[in-house]
């Protein structure tokens, strides 16, 4: 059923950047939404564990540039 996942991600600095990095998470399967808060460093993920997992979605936003770390 539905999950949700924490990053921490680091280098975006501005709302570009964030806006960047929630359109290359939702462009993968499973995901029902995503929110990038670049004031607080933070991506938050609800995501459908069947089609993507938790290390999918954190390399997605590193391709993107960006350190990510699962936080929870
Ligand atoms: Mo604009 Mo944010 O090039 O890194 S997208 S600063």
């Amino acid at each position: 059923s539905e999950t949700k996942a924490m990053f921490s991600v680091f280098g975006m600095t501005c709302s570009a950047c964030a806006g960047s990095v929630e359109k290359a998470i939702k462009r993968l399967p499973g995901i029902r939404e995503a929110v990038v808060d670049v004031l607080n460093n933070r991506a938050q993920v609800l995501y459908f564990p069947t089609y993507v997992n938790e290390e999918t979605i954190r390399e997605t936003i590193e391709d993107v540039g960006f350190q990510a770390t699962l936080i929870q």
